[in-house]
């Protein structure tokens, strides 16, 4: 496997983070975003989807609703890939994920190289996971669950991965929603737990899907958010978080380090047998 300078990599991500003329002046969010569902396709019982592979360059893969957008994230990351070649897409896409929620200010999570990418020219159908495996945002805490037990988390893990909500925005012209969670939307902090289970939410009276908002009309939450503070067991967690920001981070990087890390094929375990997960894993 070719095998390069990852710390390189990760600067020269870090160093194109910062765009004035992007959303909150941050790419973070939306690199964030595509690790995410890069990786959130993944079903457990039949090992298919997952960050392996790469297939969002794919279709059906690519024309998935649920991923409207992201191609401006990929499109951000090609110079990146085009300066260190013997990188993976599927590599950099988790890794623009994790640089980006560092940068934010949030857990160091742990990454480990590995991943190839398919070769478009040689995908069956089996090879790409078909579309509709990514949660619903209009669904409510029974859809949340079947999704997150499908790729193989519990409740905790589920209640923590969501918290990412404290960063980025909705798009009117990708998802239909609008606005984001927070003040901070670039960054990464348990402010999503803090406003979720403190704030009066109530339907926002607009032409677009239901969604929340504040007593200000600023921030908004998703149906499948609200599905947090409906379901006592979540809620139940997302109160300790939003108390506890060192147990949030903490939780959340076991758990997007889980995530990033879903259908990867590796020796002796998973991450456990990469001869570059040392280099990879220099502590903050
Ligand atoms: Zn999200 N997410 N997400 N999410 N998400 C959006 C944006 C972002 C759901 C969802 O429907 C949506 C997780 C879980 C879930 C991020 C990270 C993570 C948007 C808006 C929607 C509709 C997209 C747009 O319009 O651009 C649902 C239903 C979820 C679970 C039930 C998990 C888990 C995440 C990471 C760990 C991030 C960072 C964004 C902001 C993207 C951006 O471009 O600003």
């Amino acid at each position: 496997m070719p095998h390069g300078d990852y710390e390189k990599v990760r600067a020269d991500i870090k160093a194109i983070l910062k765009n004035e003329d992007y959303d909150d002046g941050s790419l973070a969010p939306v690199f964030l975003r595509l690790a995410w569902h890069a990786s959130g396709t993944y079903d457990k019982s039949s090992s298919t989807g997952g960050s392996d592979g790469a297939t969002m360059r794919f279709a059906p893969e690519s024309t998935d609703g649920a991923n409207a957008g992201l191609e401006h994230a990929r499109a951000f990351l090609e110079p990146i890939k085009k300066a260190n070649p013997w990188i993976s897409y599927a590599d950099l896409w988790t890794l623009a994920g994790c640089v980006g929620i560092e940068a934010m200010g949030g857990p160091r999570i742990p990454w480990t190289p590995g991943r190839s990418d398919k070769d478009g020219k040689k995908l069956s159908a089996k090879d790409v996971p078909p579309n509709g495996r990514l949660p619903d945002a209009a669904q409510g805490q029974d859809h949340v669950r079947d999704v997150f037990y499908r790729m193989g988390f519990n409740d905790r893990e589920i209640v923590a991965l969501i918290g990412a909500h404290a960063v980025g925005r909705c798009h009117p012209d990708r998802s239909g929603y609008d606005g984001p969670w927070t003040h901070t939307p670039t960054r990464f902090s348990n402010q999503y737990y803090k406003l979720l289970t403190t704030v009066n939410w109530v339907p926002r009276e607009w032409d677009g899907p239901l969604q929340y908002r504040d007593d200000d009309d600023e921030l908004m939450m998703l149906p499948a958010d609200m599905a947090i503070v409906h379901d006592p067991k979540f809620k139940a967690i997302a109160l300790e978080y939003a108390k506890d920001n060192d147990v949030f981070f903490k939780d959340f990087a076991a758990a997007f380090g889980k995530l990033i890390e879903l259908g990867v094929p590796r020796q002796g375990g998973a991450g456990g047998g990469c001869p570059y997960a040392g280099a990879a894993q220099k502590p903050r």
